[in-house]
């Protein structure tokens, strides 16, 4: 690999690999569970030489996107190899100029690597942030075990009721996702439709919650939207430890949560 190309891989890979480590560490990234994609700053990428690739076509057509670079996992890689050899698991991409297609940068020359199966919801959702929320560039998708479970209960299957449980149950929660998470009643993954619904949730909240299946959050590197997700995850944790006691938790009050709002970090 051109040794330039290998330094900057070995640079931008470095946090999405101990993240995923981490996913797979909690429980949340069983099998080829999960994907993770990141919109790489101009900055970030130093002049590449110009090798001419495939130019492969997308799922969906995204003409605010030309031009930029994503990293992203490829499908069917197992977190914990994304962890352990980063480099034969994620692939820098370059969307075409016209916004249809893509040319794999790295890893170079032949490769059967291909981006997530739910490029389609990463692209949507990264479509929505360069123009609502352009400091966000990574997009995260895994299976937070604790957080699938609350949408097993239909009464639950509800943005407000969920943030009622999820805000109420440590103040952390309040403090550092104080619009909580958006709700997506289940539709087949991998699908256009998927991933219009999560950008319409993601508008308001910087996670969203898919019925009976997991969790897509978005956040300015892969350090912070990890932080969210654990949050989240102690948040149900605690709900449903105090359940299985049998006692119904009290949650953080009103007054309470008025007063975390108002505290800055
Ligand atoms: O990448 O998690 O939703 C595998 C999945 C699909
Ligand atoms: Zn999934």
């Amino acid at each position: 690999m051109d040794r330039e190309l290998n330094l900057l891989m070995k640079n931008i890979t470095g946090d999405v690999s101990a993240v995923a480590g981490w996913l797979w560490q909690r429980g949340w990234a069983e099998r080829n569970a999960g994907n993770i994609s990141v919109r790489l700053a101009a900055e970030e990428l130093p002049s590449l030489p110009e090798e001419p690739s495939t130019l492969l076509p997308l799922p969906g057509r995204c003409e605010s996107l030309a031009g930029f670079h994503f990293l992203v996992t490829a499908t069917n890689t197992r977190m914990r190899d994304v962890a352990a050899r980063p480099l034969e698991t994620l692939l820098l991409i370059r969307i075409s100029d016209d916004g249809t297609g893509y040319q794999i940068v790295s890893p170079t020359g032949e490769t059967d690597l291909r981006p997530t199966s739910e490029m389609q919801a990463h692209l949507c959702i990264h479509e929505m942030l360069t123009l609502r929320r352009p400091d966000h560039r990574v997009v995260m998708h895994t299976h937070v075990t604790e957080l699938i479970a609350l949408t097993q209960i239909r009464e639950l299957c509800d943005a407000q009721k969920l943030n009622s449980i999820l805000l109420g149950m440590h103040p952390e929660t309040k403090v550092f996702i104080p619009d909580g998470v958006g709700f997506v009643p289940y539709i087949l993954p991998g699908t256009r439709a998927i991933g219009e619904a999560t950008v319409k949730a993601l508008e308001d909240h910087s996670a969203a919650l898919w019925e009976k299946h997991g969790l897509f959050a978005t956040g300015r590197d892969s350090l912070e939207t990890f932080d969210m997700i654990d949050i989240l995850a102690k948040s149900a944790s605690i709900w449903f430890i105090c359940r299985s006691a049998g006692y119904e938790p009290e949650g953080l009050t009103e007054k309470q949560l008025n007063e975390l709002a108002k505290l800055k970090f």
